[in-house]
């Protein structure tokens, strides 16, 4: 019988799910929340993308040196809290993905599928990105712009999707409004459910415990793995891969010498720093950079995978190396590393970062010399850059 009435079946899924817990009230509660993460995450993002392939008109800040640990803190951190948010707002609203029929209108197909485009992308965005954090890259494609674009994906859905529902959002944005829509079969709710006041019919779940369940939920997976980022929460770091204080120099290491194939070049007696610019070009000897003035700074490693550590950094400034090659003091560089191939190879360097006093290529890390999985015999520290821009190992410095 059912089969042969999809409006039979429509109302009798409507009953079945019935629930305070979901409600127009709270899938707009829920998704403000999710909103303000997924703006976090949009614009931390863009700002870590532009660090790292910056387009012309891109800002280059040096100070505080502490910008990026901030900013990729909170994208991770966002991120992390999008998944339990996300999975709140899927359980409030998917019976409305059982409803018939599945398109009534233009307006209506547009919503369906800015909704399916937005769920599907945000759902691999946010698993892709937090595999990410644990270092394992088990899919074929570039993380980093498979991420960028996807990001543009869901921006573009999610304003679709809030464009279409803001009269529901509107009508539901304040806690008192609930009562003054009851009845909101016509704003797309489930018929019924707003005339709930949000109080638990037996074996139900109410309103606010379900809300009370998610914030905790949220809370949980932030508390316990925000302190990769942030200091003050590192004791309770439970979860997140790396822990502050651990690794060689109480250092955590991405990536270390071994894996980079630099162990024998690194520890080679006749390693020298090669600096130029254009016919211009020294040779300095790790005991002839150990000679110019030495200067200390607390900087961070800040890892676009949200850990970060802050270090007592101590070598040489850059600035002074490229004053040493007659290169003015504004000058783009472009430095190389040891490592024989990939990525980490070449690292170009705005001036901005090139003549702040705070960059150096460093000999030392707390109080000792550099170990080699941090980029013995010299390194790149920079206020303010993206952990993968801190060439470790350096081979050259040139003067673009
Ligand atoms: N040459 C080289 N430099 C590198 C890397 C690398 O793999 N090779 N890893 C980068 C990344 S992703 C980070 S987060 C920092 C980590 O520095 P650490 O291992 O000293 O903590 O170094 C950066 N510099
Ligand atoms: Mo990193």
């Amino acid at each position: 019988m059912l089969k042969s009435n999809p409006q039979k079946l429509t109302e009798a899924l409507a009953a079945r799910f019935a629930s305070p817990t979901r409600s127009s009230r709270l899938t707009v509660v829920v998704g403000r929340w999710l909103g303000i993460s997924f703006t976090i995450c949009f614009l931390t993002g863009l700002f870590s993308h532009g660090l790292q392939n910056p387009p012309s008109w891109m800002f280059f800040p040096t100070s505080p040196s502490w910008i990026y640990q901030l900013t990729q803190g909170l994208h991770v951190t966002a991120g992390i809290a999008a998944i339990p948010l996300l999975l709140a707002k899927l359980w409030s609203v998917y019976p409305e993905l059982l409803k018939w029929p599945p398109v009534k209108s233009l307006v209506h197909g547009l919503e369906r599928a800015s909704i399916a485009l937005f769920i599907g992308s945000s759902l691999v965005q946010l698993t892709t990105g937090l595999i990410n954090t644990y270092k394992w890259y088990p899919w074929p494609f570039p993380f980093r712009e498979t991420h960028y674009w996807l990001a543009w994906v869901i921006w573009g859905s999610l304003l679709l999707h809030v464009a279409v529902k803001l009269p529901v959002i509107a009508s539901h944005w304040r806690a008192r409004s609930t009562e003054e829509v009851a009845g909101g079969a016509a704003d797309g709710g489930v018929p019924g459910v707003e005339k709930s006041s949000g109080a638990a019919s037996p074996g139900r779940w109410s309103r606010r415990a379900f809300l009370t369940g998610v914030a905790a939920a949220t809370g949980t997976v932030v508390l316990t793995t925000a302190g990769q980022s942030f200091s003050w929460l590192a004791p309770l770091n439970f979860f997140a891969p790396r822990k502050m204080g651990t690794g060689p120099q109480g250092v955590p290491v991405n990536r270390t010498a071994a894996a980079a194939n630099v162990t024998e070049l690194a520890n080679s007696a006749g390693w020298s720093l090669q600096v130029r610019h254009g016919a211009t070009s020294r040779e300095f000897s790790l005991a002839q950079l150990k000679a110019l003035p030495q200067h200390t700074h607390e900087l961070p490693i800040a890892c676009v995978e949200g850990w970060s550590q802050t270090a007592a950094w101590r070598g040489v400034r850059v600035r002074d190396l490229v004053n040493a090659v007659g290169a003015p003091a504004g000058s783009t560089l472009r430095f190389t590393s040891l490592e024989p191939e990939g990525a980490y190879r070449l690292m170009t360097m705005a001036p901005e970062y090139a003549r702040d006093e705070k960059t150096l290529v460093a000999l030392e890390l707390n109080g000792s010399v550099l170990d080699l999985d941090h980029g013995y015999p010299a390194r790149i520290i920079a206020p303010g850059r993206p952990g993968v821009l801190q060439t470790k190992w350096l081979q050259s410095m040139e003067v673009l």
